[in-house]
Parts: C-alpha cells; structure tokens; sequence
C-alpha cells in the first residue's frame, strides 16, 4: 500500500536526494483569509526553489495524503470551505474516511518523517494557550517536535500562548528550541516578547548537523528553530500585548474552544490590527521559507559528507 502520493516535482527531488523543505496546509486555510492565502502559499514555494530546495505543500485531498500539491490543488484548497484541520489524532480517520484536511504542523511533521523530508518552515507553532492550567489546551505540535525526526523553521510561538509555560513544555518533552541570530525568544510578529530562548545558533550547518547528531545519538524527534520576523516587518510587542489581551478576552466570552482557537484569534487579531498583522505574518514566513531552504541545502550537503542515508 502507498500511504502518500508526491507531485512530479517531490517525486523527482526524492529520487534525487536532493533539497525538500515540507510545507503546511493549515496556514493556507485557517491561518489566513482567501485570497491572500494563496499568494502567500505560491510565494513561499517559489522562495524555497529560489533558495535551492524543493517545496512540498501537505495536504489530505479526497482521503489522499499528497506530499507536494499542484497549482490547481494548492488553489481548490486555498478556496475550500469546512476542510478539516489535521492533527495526529484525526489524520488517519480522515484518510480512513475518504476526507480532506490541512495538515497542522503535527501531521505535517508525521507526513515528512514518512517521507524522509528533514526541514519544514512555517509561520507558528502551537503551544500552551493562556490559562492552559484550567483548559489543559495543549498544542500536539509539542508532542510531535518530541517524536519526529524534523527540523521546524517558525517565527517562535505567538504571544496568543503562554510562551515560559510552551518553553517549559518543550523542555520537559525534550525539543531544544533555537533562536537565530539573537538571544530572545522570537514572539511571532514580535522579534522579542521579552523571553530568552533557551539556545541560539546562528548557522544553517550548525542547526543541519546538530539535527544529524541528535538522530546518530539515538534520540527521537526534531529540532524548533526560532527564527526573527525581519525588523522591517514587526510590530513591537508593546503594540501586540494589548491586542491580545482583547482578541484572548473575546475568544473567552465567545467560548471558542478547541480546534477553533488558533483559528479564532488569528482572524480576531487581524480584525483588530486593521490587516497589519497579516502583512507581518506573511513577512515572517516568506522569511523562515528562505531559511528553511538554506538549511535543507546544508543537510544534504551533510547527509553526503557523513555517509548517511536520507
Ligand atoms: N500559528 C499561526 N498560523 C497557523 C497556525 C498556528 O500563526 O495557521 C496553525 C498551525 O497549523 C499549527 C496549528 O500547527 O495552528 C496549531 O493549532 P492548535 O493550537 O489547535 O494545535
Ligand atoms: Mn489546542
């Protein structure tokens, strides 16, 4: 049985072994409004193949996980309305049942293990929300970091989460979470929400071959590389802090839970900047899409001079 169907593109770039960097679903479709979703997908692709590598957008289509979309894929997607927003829990029911589903970055990450894809860029991860002691909303992005051998290139996690409590979480699940280029935690359309990060590192080669050593040295899992939002594109957290605190405030008094969280706030945060922080937000991945594609370049590179299988 083949569990994925890759684009002639993927196809041809995994019989090659060369550059992949996987890309999420989710984003496109509850992360942003129509129709700048799909600009921002085509951008990220084409950014990925300036910078050397392969993109390889995920989703599940009609029951079929597709690693790798065509343009009139990416497009029906970008438009489609109820799709389903996949995580490890109803990845496999949704395939079970012939359904379609973006890829959160958990089932992104479980889709590019099984294909032997290393390097994934996104926008943000999920973490642990705000008074996660009472709703136990606990992003299984986390988990998946702990369990899938994939680096994944964010703009570190939104200020919407608890970021100490997320960093503590990742700890204790064993993830190591890299800043680039600076101390601070990055704070999504924030270059620092006044955290420290618990590692920096500055180079691709650095974070392809701790990512090689930390599968030589028998550990599972992957690599959270937290990488700035470009100066010119943040917005400072003191413009942020209470824009969130509203959209958390309205979450809560409209009950959203669950699932919709994420989804809620976004598109709430997005009302209330006025469309600012979409500008930001597909800066910021635009950004981790041209650095995704460096370190997928390094780990080839790598993967080479150390011998090692893909
Ligand atoms: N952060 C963003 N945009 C997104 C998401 C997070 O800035 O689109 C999506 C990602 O797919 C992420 C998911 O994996 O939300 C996390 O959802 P939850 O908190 O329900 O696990
Ligand atoms: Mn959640």
């Amino acid at each position: 049985m083949t569990l994925y169907t890759a684009s002639p593109e993927v196809r041809a770039a995994l019989d090659a072994g060369t550059p992949i960097v996987a890309l999420e679903s989710t984003i496109i479709t509850h992360g942003m409004p129509w129709p700048q979703n799909l600009e921002m997908a085509r951008r990220v692709e084409d950014t990925i193949r300036e910078g050397g590598a392969t993109p390889a957008t995920i989703a599940v289509i009609g029951g079929t996980l597709h690693i790798g979309l065509t343009d009139d894929q990416l497009h029906t997607l970008a438009q489609a309305k109820n799709v389903a927003k996949l995580s490890r829990a109803d990845m496999a029911v949704c395939m079970a049942q012939g359904g379609t589903g973006a890829t959160t970055v958990a089932a992104t990450m479980i889709a590019a293990r099984l294909a032997g894809i290393g390097v994934f860029a996104t926008g943000g991860i999920g973490g642990v929300h705000k008074g996660a002691e009472e709703s136990f909303d606990v992003s299984a992005d986390l988990q998946e970091l702990a369990q899938s051998p994939v680096t994944v290139i964010a703009a570190g996690a939104k200020a919407i989460l608890d970021l100490p409590k997320t960093l503590e979480v990742l700890e204790t699940l064993g993830v190591p979470t890299i800043a680039v280029g600076q101390d601070a935690l990055p704070a999504f359309w924030s270059r620092s929400a006044g955290h420290k990060a618990p590692l920096r590192m500055d180079e691709a080669k650095d974070i392809a071959r701790a990512q090689l050593l930390r599968q030589a040295l028998g550990l599972p899992g992957g690599q959270l590389v937290a990488n700035p939002i470009p100066e010119s594109d943040e917005i400072p957290h003191a413009v942020m802090a209470p824009i969130i605190a509203q959209a958390t405030a309205d979450a809560e008094a409209h009950g959203i839970r669950g699932k919709q969280v994420t989804p809620y706030l976004l598109q709430r945060i997005y009302e209330l900047t006025e469309g600012r922080s979409l500008t930001a937000n597909i800066a910021l991945v635009l950004n981790n899409a041209r650095f995704g594609a460096k370190i997928a370049c390094e780990l080839c590179a790598l993967r080479e001079e150390m011998k090692l299988p893909a």
